[in-house]
This record gives C-alpha cells, structure tokens and sequence, in this order.
C-alpha cells in the first residue's frame, strides 16, 4: 500500500525533491496518475490553504508547496495527458490578469489533452486584451479561464466584454473555472459554462461542443 500521508506531508511541508521522489516512488508501484491526484497531492493544497489562512504559514512557505506540487505533477502530466481519445476540439486557456495561480488550470489542460483536446496555454497573468488578440487570430472553440483569487474574479468579465466590444463573443464559448467561482457568478457575466474541476471542465466542453 502506497503511503499517500507520506506524500501530502512532503507538498505541504515544500520538500521538492521528496515530493517528487516519492510521486516517482507511487508511479513505479503503478497507482493510477489521478490517485496520486487526488489522495496525495490535492489534499496538501488543502492543507497549506488552511494554514495560510489562519497565519500558521506565510508566503514562503506557500511558494515551496507550490514549487513542490508542480514538480509533482509534471511527473503525472504524461499519464494524465495521454490520450487514445479521439480529437475533441481547439481549447485556449489562461489565468486572468494579476493572478498567478497556474497549478489547477495545469490539471486542467492535462484532463482536457487526456480527452482529446488540443490545448493552448497561454499561461497566467493574462490581461483580456491578450485573450482577445488570441481568439481573433485563432479557431478555437472554446476559451477558457482560471482564477483563484475573488479580486481578480472582476477580470473574467472584462474578458468577456473586450470580447464583445471587438465583435468575437460569438466566434467562441467561454467556459469559467477556479476556486471562489460558483455556477451563478458565471450565469452572472455571461459565461457559456463553469467547471468546478478538472473532471467537470471535460464533461462541460464537451457539452459546450453539442450546444
Ligand atoms: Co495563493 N491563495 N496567494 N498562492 N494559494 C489561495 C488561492 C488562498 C485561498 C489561500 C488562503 O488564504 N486560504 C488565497 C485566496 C483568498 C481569496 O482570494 N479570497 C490566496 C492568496 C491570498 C494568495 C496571495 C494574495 C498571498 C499573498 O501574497 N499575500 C498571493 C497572490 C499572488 C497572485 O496570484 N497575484 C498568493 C500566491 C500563491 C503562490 C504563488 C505562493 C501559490 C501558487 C503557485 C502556483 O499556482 N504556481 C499559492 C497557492 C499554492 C495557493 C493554494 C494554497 C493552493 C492553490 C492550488 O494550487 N490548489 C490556495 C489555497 C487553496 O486553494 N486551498 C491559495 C490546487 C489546485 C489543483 O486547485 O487551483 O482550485 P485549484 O484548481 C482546481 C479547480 O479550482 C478547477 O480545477 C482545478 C483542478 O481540479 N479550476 C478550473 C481551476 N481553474 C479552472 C478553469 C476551468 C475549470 C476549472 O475552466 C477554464
């Protein structure tokens, strides 16, 4: 049995090289990417949130955690992000301008490639108008959008409006996601859809597609 402890206690703690030991450690006794995910490395996301929040970590300490998730994850990427799918369709993503969170919208992009998605990553600190350029110069049929901080939620619908006002809402589907967002915040600015996570983020652009 794989010590999934073990694992989260090295994220949260920002151990990178153990982090990424023992993710190495948990591949080779063939437990599944998305096991690894989920009982190993999401719940020290937690873990440092809660922390963070009642001031028993700082900054420091949430940039290590980080550090040490995403050279975790880059270990699952080729799993999670091979596909036998057939092809699904274009996708563009970013995180909004001034927010500089990027390990969920990583997961994000790995299940979408999983599900046969083409994926475009246009990284994070994205201002609307680069979206914006982006969509006019591509075909993409879905836009999508992360942010993890409520003052940089705003920005999600100043994407949107940019859009509006250079003639491209109706060129591609927006499709919102991160953690202080709901279903009616969406419903709100207008978005085609909301995702609550990686898995949902697949089942809603494919239903964006048949829409
Ligand atoms: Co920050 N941070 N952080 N942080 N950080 C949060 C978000 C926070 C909740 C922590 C807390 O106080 N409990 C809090 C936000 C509070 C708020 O806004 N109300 C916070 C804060 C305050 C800050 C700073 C302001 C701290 C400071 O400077 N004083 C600062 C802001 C910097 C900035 O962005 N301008 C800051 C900085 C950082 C780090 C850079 C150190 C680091 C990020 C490293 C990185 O991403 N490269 C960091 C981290 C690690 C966190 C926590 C601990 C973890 C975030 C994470 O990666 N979660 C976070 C607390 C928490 O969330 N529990 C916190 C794991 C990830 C897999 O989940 O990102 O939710 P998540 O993604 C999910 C879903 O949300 C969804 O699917 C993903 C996968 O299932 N999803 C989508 C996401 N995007 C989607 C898009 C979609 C669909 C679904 O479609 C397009």
């Amino acid at each position: 049995m794989f010590n999934f402890d073990e694992l989260t206690n090295s994220v949260a703690d920002g151990q990178v090289d153990k982090a990424a030991e023992l993710t190495q450690k948990a591949l080779a006794a063939q437990v599944p990417a998305k096991e690894i995910l989920d009982k190993g490395l999401l719940p020290a996301m937690n873990l440092v949130g809660r922390d963070f929040e009642s001031g028993q970590i700082f900054l420091p300490e949430l940039l290590m955690a980080g550090d040490a998730m995403k050279a975790s994850i880059v270990l699952l990427r080729p799993e999670l992000s091979s596909t036998g799918a057939a092809y699904a369709g274009k996708y563009v993503i970013g995180t909004v301008e001034g927010d500089l969170h990027d390990i969920g919208k990583n997961i994000v992009i790995m299940m979408l490639e999983g599900n046969g998605w083409e994926v475009t990553d246009l990284g994070r600190d994205i201002p609307p108008q680069r979206f914006c350029e982006e969509i006019e110069k591509g075909s993409y049929d879905i836009l999508g959008l992360s942010a993890l901080l409520t003052f940089t939620m705003p920005k999600m619908p100043e994407t949107i409006n940019v859009l509006k006002e250079a003639g491209l809402r109706n060129k591609v589907k927006v499709m919102v996601g991160g953690v202080p967002l709901n279903q009616s915040f969406a419903d709100q600015i207008g978005a085609d859809a909301y995702a609550r996570d990686a898995v949902e983020a697949v089942i809603k652009a494919k239903e964006l597609l048949n829409k």
